[in-house]
């Protein structure tokens, strides 16, 4: 008796296991369910469970308001990182999101000492436009960043404004690789959405200076 091999959806329905993206300035490759989509969900309950989240606070116009989403910042000791106001010491490494850092540095091909986690707990939350370029970060910083959970719309674009924004669905189990000049000449946004009802975890993984 033979036995037939096994075939995922993917294959099936032949979504490219990695995407690249011509974009002036920009380095972007798009790595297709890195962990199954159904490892990449179960991967979400846990972090959800297991990372310290925070509910941080931003000012604008003189009030301050919910960031909308949760974050965590964890890392080697020393990798402090600070945006818009908000300073974050790293937590310790817990021993999933060490797995997941060695597999990201595996298939980006690149070493992470830092990992920011954001929590959407549903499409409520979101994160605004920016460009991850802050100087702790290096000038062309290489920013791994994986999707578990509900799948949600990532849409950049220049900041120059001289092309459309893109859009990329990232799906649980993907890895958005965005490396040399992308956070120079390009910004980025996760939009609200009503469409969304479940949770998604973000985890990018990034190489910053030391702050001893
Ligand atoms: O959730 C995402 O995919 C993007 C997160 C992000 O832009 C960030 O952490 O800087």
């Amino acid at each position: 008796m033979t036995t037939q091999p096994f075939i995922s959806q993917e294959e099936l329905f032949g979504e490219p296991p990695i995407e690249t993206f011509d974009l002036p300035g920009a380095e972007l490759v798009l790595l297709n369910a890195v962990w199954s989509r159904s490892d990449g969900d179960l991967l979400c309950k846990q972090l959800i469970d297991e990372l310290q989240w925070r509910q941080d606070k931003i000012s604008m116009f003189g009030r301050s308001h919910d960031v909308p989403r949760l974050n965590a910042w964890y890392g080697d000791p020393d990798r402090s990182y600070s945006w818009s106001g908000i300073e974050m010491d790293p937590i310790p490494w817990t021993s999933t999101l060490r797995k997941v850092k060695e597999r990201v540095s595996e298939v980006a091909d690149a070493e992470f000492n830092s990992v920011l986690a954001n929590l959407y707990r549903d499409g409520n939350d979101k994160v605004d436009w920016h460009a991850d370029d802050e100087e702790v970060l290096g000038p062309n910083p290489i920013i791994a960043s994986v999707s578990l959970g509900a799948a949600r719309n990532f849409r950049i674009r220049r900041k120059d404004r001289s092309l459309d924004p893109i859009n990329i669905p990232l799906k649980s189990g993907d890895v958005l690789v965005m490396s040399g000049s992308t956070q120079r000449y390009w910004e980025h946004q996760i939009p609200r959405t009503k469409k969304v009802l479940n949770p998604r975890i973000n985890l990018t993984f990034r190489k910053v200076e030391s702050s001893a």
